[in-house]
């Protein structure tokens, strides 16, 4: 009877396909993964072994199931289970190769529970590019990721890659400059590998928010060549610290309230990123120390606002200069009436703490109620109103279209 559910499954329509919830009726077995380790043939053999399953030798690959019928069928089930909800922009089954992490239970097919434990899985030697593949749920953990030697890309699983908002595998941690060192040590994701990818993946840093050593972050992003595409970061003080290097944030959430994009020498463009505030605060803090540092936050087509009706207006800023040469610049982006007229703000009030003068805080045709065309301001003196607008070039390099972090599908 089972063998003949099983070719019902197989064989019926996709929407008969069982959905993710029923995963856990799988048995965690040898035979299950080593099917999950081979998508194609494992399709093939179980629709051939199905249908004539007296006349089909088991491949040598498959020779963990044993010639088990229960267990064969068990297995093929199961792979149906996992197959692609239909649609281009699903991501939903692990690419060939990859280091699964799946917290389900009981449900498990060769892979690791968290995030943190697929990383120390990962090659440490390999120059081929490695792929890490997170099935939905919540993992409690904070996750450092090591130079490696390959490039490396982080794949939630989501049904609709193309934006953060079908998400639902997230990464969380409450840790804050209280109880660690550094503000990178404070983070729920390290990311210290350059060529590293990150899609459709939610990162959160619960700590909430005190007066004194309240440094959240979500992510801390030390080096270069990273790309973050359909991610949601969560944090309130410091949620994001583009640090070092060339770095994209395409089509993706960021939460907070305090300097919650900040870092000092980081050449980073924000595309199509949706900024949410959640108090009275600064959005950036752009840490550039002096004029010889090519630093560059460029915020692109993107929109500000409070992340629901209960923040005031005029209760946030731009950003504030952290250092002296600060540099920021907000462009084709919606802004919404949580930016305060002045647009700006000093880092301090304390005589010679502004870093005002020789910093460059500038926008470029910004629309919305709370931007200059949209009836706001005056700004700041020391904001600016450029002619034209930043380019990618001028922050990413003349090549960066051509960079294996840069992913075009989401500019
Ligand atoms: C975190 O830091 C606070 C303040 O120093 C301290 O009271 C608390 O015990 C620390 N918590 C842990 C888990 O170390
Ligand atoms: C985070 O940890 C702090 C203690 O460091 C605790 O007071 C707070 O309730 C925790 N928040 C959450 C959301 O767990
Ligand atoms: C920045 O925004 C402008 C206006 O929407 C757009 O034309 C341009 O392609 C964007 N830049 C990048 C790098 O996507
Ligand atoms: C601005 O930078 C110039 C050149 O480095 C320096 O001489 C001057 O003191 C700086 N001004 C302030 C207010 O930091
Ligand atoms: C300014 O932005 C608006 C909307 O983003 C666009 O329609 C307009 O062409 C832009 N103007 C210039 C001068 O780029
Ligand atoms: C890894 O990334 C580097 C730098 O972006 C790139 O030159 C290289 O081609 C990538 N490697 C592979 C195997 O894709
Ligand atoms: C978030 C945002 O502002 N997106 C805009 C980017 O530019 C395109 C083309 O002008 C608009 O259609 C988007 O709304």
């Amino acid at each position: 009877m089972r063998l003949l559910i099983s070719v019902a499954v197989f064989l019926g329509v996709v929407s008969a396909s069982p959905g993710l919830g029923e995963r856990a009726a799988c048995n965690s077995d040898n035979c299950l993964r080593a099917m999950l380790a081979r998508p194609t043939p494992a399709s093939e053999f179980c629709t051939t072994y199905t249908v004539a399953i007296t006349s089909v030798a088991l491949p040598t690959w498959a020779s963990a199931c044993s010639n088990l019928p229960s267990r064969i069928s068990s297995a093929c089930t199961c792979i149906n289970t996992a197959a692609p909800t239909p649609g281009p922009y699903a991501r939903v089954t692990p690419p060939s190769g990859a280091i699964i992490v799946d917290n389900s239970k009981p449900y498990s097919y060769g892979s690791y529970p968290s995030f943190q434990a697929a990383v120390l899985a990962l090659s440490f030697t390999t120059t081929t590019p490695q792929t890490i593949f997170i099935y939905p749920g919540t993992y409690t953990e904070q996750v450092y990721i090591p130079l490696l030697k390959s490039n490396l890309t982080i794949q939630g699983w989501t049904t609709d890659a193309r934006s953060y908002h079908a998400n639902t595998a997230t990464i969380t941690f409450n840790l804050s400059r209280l109880n660690a060192t550094n503000n990178d040590l404070t983070a729920t994701v390290r990311n210290w590998n350059p060529n590293t990818k990150f899609y459709n993946l939610n990162i959160k840093n619960t700590f909430g928010h005190v007066n004194t050593n309240g440094q959240n972050l979500a992510l801390s992003a030390q080096v270069t060549n990273q790309g973050y595409y359909g991610v949601q970061l969560w944090g309130y003080q410091d949620t994001v610290l583009a640090n070092r290097g060339n770095q994209l944030y395409a089509k993706s959430l960021i939460v907070g309230a305090i300097d919650f994009i900040f870092g000092q020498y980081s050449t980073a463009w924000f595309e199509q990123v949706d900024i949410r505030t959640i108090a009275e605060g600064w959005v950036t803090a752009s840490g550039r120390l002096d004029a010889a540092t090519n630093a560059w936050f460029v915020i692109n087509n993107s929109t500000v606002a409070g992340i629901d009706s209960s923040i005031p207006a005029g209760s946030n800023a731009l950003g504030r200069p952290w250092k002296a040469f600060a540099r920021v610049v907000f462009q084709y982006t919606y802004l919404t009436d949580v930016i305060a007229k002045e647009g700006w703000k000093p880092w301090s009030t304390v005589p010679g703490s502004e870093n005002t003068v020789n910093s460059t805080l500038a926008e470029y045709n910004n629309t919305g109620p709370g931007s200059v065309s949209g009836g706001s301001g005056p700004r700041a003196a020391f904001g600016l109103q450029l002619d034209a607008p930043i380019t990618p070039e001028t922050v990413l390099g003349d090549n960066w279209k051509g960079e294996w972090y840069v992913d075009a599908d989401y500019l």
